[in-house]
């Protein structure tokens, strides 16, 4: 008798075990699901690669960091467009500025800025940038969501945004261009 119920509780704990080994692995996927893995690889107008963004949500707001190589040295207006498209002439398939509430562009204007303006970036002699900013509000998936069904894209444009002019802060041509994706 005393064996018979040291092998049930045996086999309970077995079983146990089992499905806290499985609830621990669901979790990892679940976190790695929704907080991992969502990035932007950043392509010029000929196709060259000049990075790989990395989003992540950060509080009520998303963080995009990395390292950008292959601009022309000088500052360029970055921003979140509302479409993940990089297609059609100077990528015009990205669309606007992402914006999920009613403003005009520019954290300098008194009726902005959009989800997202970005800040812009100052490319070095060595044609490369160091990326470490935030957007000023929104989620990834959660309150203001910027993967919604048409996804979104991140641009890279020719000139400096001047944070005040509607609607793309007079930063010029669009130069880079990378679909956010992941899982
Ligand atoms: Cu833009
Ligand atoms: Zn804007």
């Amino acid at each position: 008798m005393r064996s018979v119920s040291f092998l049930v509780a045996t086999r309970a704990a077995a079983v146990l075990g089992a499905a806290l080994l499985l609830a621990a692995c669901s979790a990892s996927i679940y976190a790695a699901a929704s907080t991992a893995g969502v990035t932007a690889k950043v392509l010029d107008a000929t196709g060259r690669e000049l990075g790989v963004l990395t989003l992540a949500d950060a509080g009520a707001a998303i963080s995009v960091d990395g390292t950008l190589r292959g601009l022309t040295p000088g500052v360029h207006g970055m921003h979140l467009h509302t479409i993940g498209r990089c297609d059609g002439a100077s990528f015009a398939g990205a669309g606007a500025h992402w914006s999920p509430t009613p403003k005009q562009h520019g954290s300098a204007n008194p009726a902005g800025p959009h989800h997202g303006d970005l800040m812009n970036l100052t490319v070095g002699a060595d044609s490369s940038v160091l990326v470490k900013m935030s957007t000023p509000g929104g989620s990834l998936r959660g309150e203001y969501p910027l993967l919604d069904a048409d996804g979104a894209a991140i641009v890279i444009h020719a000139t400096t945004d001047d944070y005040k002019t509607d609607p793309s802060g007079n930063s010029g041509a669009r130069i880079g261009c990378g679909v956010v994706s992941g899982s």
